[in-house]
Order: structure tokens, then sequence, then C-alpha cells
């Protein structure tokens, strides 16, 4: 009898179980024959469909649904196409030497002014056995400057911040530097490395300031930022993509250090590079974070919101309209794109270019709030004449503006 009572209910269970499989894995049939992505044309304004060019009441492909969620009914305002030209003077490509990483460009009593990154010599890479020998182009730099009258013929006037005494935690590299004018103070935030430089070295950004764009930079004690320390490496090979544990996106490398004045506080942007970096579906795994301080000399706390982009390589940003513009090149599913952020966290994408500038550096005495692409009209890149000598050119930008 007790038997028979399991076996009844061992039958009751399964039928239940199966009834219920059978709604749960066949959403659509037991609904209705109609493709529910049809649903999705009542959600937007007739504009937009013309705009896109979807015929409102018929299917939607995956692509057109992602362009009406994506809001890809945007005019060409933050479109533009970037050139490269050759530029005069001290900026002619000259064997030997490298220069790259331009700062943004700063206008003093009718003169340019620009920082770049300056090294002497071949790069030899890693694994030497020589810890003399440089391991990349920009091993063994220094930042030093020049001037123009015209953004085309340039003076290399000599070094601004140099390398620190032996033991310092700048004493092996500082590059990569970026200028900022404050009331009447010149701020010069730069990387740094101390040696030996390997493949697992952290680097730090320091920063040195001066009340003339001729210098003397004055540089301060300690380093603004550093790599977040939650990775661990696995072993003791130089090799920076064994981990144990891969950490926060800037776990390894903080890089490119850009200093706004925004909303009454100091927006220190950079990028950053992870302990055991991955590949991805968009390249190389790089992402850009922000420091804060509320006094230019710091402390800079990294934002909680960090990473605040999923892409990009070299940092280029501007204020624009009481928010902040992106240039994003090179890694990530986002790249060659331009964005805005309203508030310097939040960025969304305002167009899709077909090439961007690296490390470009921007003219800050454009009136950038004219149109959406004024500050980029033109300004300094730089171009690889080969893995050892990398030299500074000029970009522009021509805006293809609505008909
Ligand atoms: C650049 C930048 C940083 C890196 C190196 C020099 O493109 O991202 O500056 O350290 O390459």
């Amino acid at each position: 009898m007790l038997k028979n009572f399991y076996i009844i209910l061992m039958l009751a269970i399964l039928c239940l179980n199966s009834c219920n499989t059978v709604v749960k894995s066949d959403p659509i049939v037991s609904i209705s024959n109609e493709d529910p992505r049809i649903s999705e044309k009542e959600k937007y304004p007739d504009s937009v469909y013309d705009f896109l060019a979807i015929p409102k009441g018929g299917k939607l492909s995956a692509a057109s649904e992602r362009a009406l969620e994506r809001g890809y009914a945007q005019g060409p305002e933050w479109y533009g196409e970037f050139k490269t030209q050759e530029l005069k003077g001290d900026f002619v490509y000259e064997e030997g030497v490298t220069r790259r990483d331009p700062s943004d460009i700063i206008l003093v009593d009718s003169t340019y002014y620009v920082y770049y990154s300056k090294a002497i010599g071949k790069t030899y890479g890693f694994g030497t056995g020589d810890p003399e020998k440089k391991v990349f182009p920009w091993d063994k730099t220094e930042v030093w400057y020049a001037s123009s009258g015209d953004g085309w013929t340039w003076k290399e006037e000599g070094l601004a911040v140099g390398r620190g005494d032996s033991g310092s935690y700048d004493d092996r590299s500082v590059f990569t530097p970026q200028v900022m004018k404050y009331q009447e103070k010149y701020v010069l935030v730069y990387q740094t490395v101390k040696a030996p430089y390997n493949n697992r070295v952290k680097n730090q950004v320091g920063m040195a300031i001066s009340d003339n764009p001729e210098g003397p930079f004055i540089k301060l004690k300690k380093p603004i930022l550093s790599p977040a320390d939650d990775g661990e490496w696995l072993g003791d090979e130089d090799n920076r993509f064994n981990v144990k544990k891969q950490g926060s996106f800037d776990s390894h490398k903080v890089h490119d250090p850009t200093l706004v004045y925004f909303k009454d506080k100091f927006y220190l942007y950079y990028k950053g590079e992870r302990m055991g970096e991955h590949k991805t579906f968009g390249g190389r795994e790089i992402k850009w974070g922000v420091a804060i301080a509320d006094q230019l000399e710091g402390p800079y706390i990294k934002s909680a919101y960090n990473p605040i982009t999923n892409s990009g390589h070299e940092l280029c940003v501007w204020p624009y309209k009481g928010g902040i513009g992106a240039l994003i090149i090179t890694d990530g599913p986002e790249r060659n794109t331009i964005q805005w952020s309203p508030d310097g966290i939040n960025f969304e994408i305002k167009s899709h270019i077909k090439w961007g500038p690296p490390a470009a550096g921007l003219d800050q005495s454009v009136d950038n709030n004219k149109n959406p692409l004024s500050v980029l009209k033109w300004g300094l890149t730089h171009q690889y004449k080969s893995r050892d000598w990398q030299y500074i050119k000029r970009f522009d930008l021509k805006h293809i503006k609505s008909d």
C-alpha cells in the first residue's frame, strides 16, 4: 500500500516538473508568433526612425535595434578626420634622438610652448643582461621643452625636468609630461620610473611647478600618484603576464597623467595598466582612471568610479560646455571614439572616428566652447620612424559639418 503511494507521488512530481519545463523553455510559442523585437518600434519618435532609415512598423534587425538603443541618430557635430604633417626647425626628424609624447600647447605672450619626452640612443629591450641599456624608447628620457611663434617651426629650448639623484623615485626615467597653467603657475605632471627598469617595475607620477614657462621647475618631494597595490605576481621570472591575482585596472602602471582644473578641484586623469594584462575582444586591456584633489599639490584620491573608460590609450581630455571631452584611441572596444562627460567621470560616446593622433597635445589657448571639436583643430602628436626613433609631428582636423 505504502509502496503504491510512493509510486503515485513520484509520477506526480515528474509530471509537474515536465509541465514546468515546457512552459519555461518555450515562451515565444506560448505568447505569439510575432517577433518580439517589433515592439521596439513604439519606443522612439518618428524622427529617429527617419534619421536612421529604419522603417517604422517593420521588423528590426539586431543592428537596427542597436542603433536605436545606443542613440545612433546623431549629426556629425562631434565627427572629424585627422591628418598629420611634418614640422620645421628642431622638430624635423633627427636620427639618434627620440622626441615623443608631447604635452598640450600653452600660449604665453604670443609664444607657444610644448613639453615632451626626449632621449638619446637606441632601444635594446629587456634581457640584455646590462641594466644600463635602454629597454624602451621612453626609457632614460627627460622632459624637454620647445617654443614656437606659429605652431609650425619649433625651437628646442632645453631641459625642463631631469631625472632624480640615484636612489630617488625618478632616477631612471622622467617622461610623458602634461602641462597646466593654473593662476600664475606652470604645472608639469609626468611619469617616473625608478631603476632598475624591468618588466615588473611599477611607475609613478610626479609633479613640478614653476612661475615661468621656461622654468626652473621645482619638483615635489614625493610622487602624487602610484599604481594600486592589490595584485600579486606569480613566481620570480621578470614576466608581467604571470600573476597569482590580477588586481585593479591600474595595479601595474599609472601612465599619461593629465591635470585639469574642473569644478573647483584638480582632476588628474591617467591611463592604467593591469598586472597580468589580458587581451580582450577589443585588444589590449587598457582603461583610464581619475584621481581628484582639493589642492594642486594633492593628496590625489582615486575616484570610487574608476575605471572611468573601458578603452583608450594616451590621455587626451579637454573641458567643454561644463563637462570633459575625451579622445579615445588605440585600445579597447570603444577605441576611435570621441566621448563627453557632464561630470568628468561618466563618459558617453559622441562619435566614432576613423583614426585619432597618438599622444595628442592640444592648443589650450583655443576657445573650446565654440563647437565640440574646436579644441582638436590642430595640435602635436608623435610618429614612430622606427622602434628606436620617434619624432613630433603636427595634426590638423577637418571638421565634417552637417549640410
Ligand atoms: C605611451 C604612453 C606612456 C607609456 C609609453 C610612454 O604611448 O602610454 O608614455 O609609458 O607609451
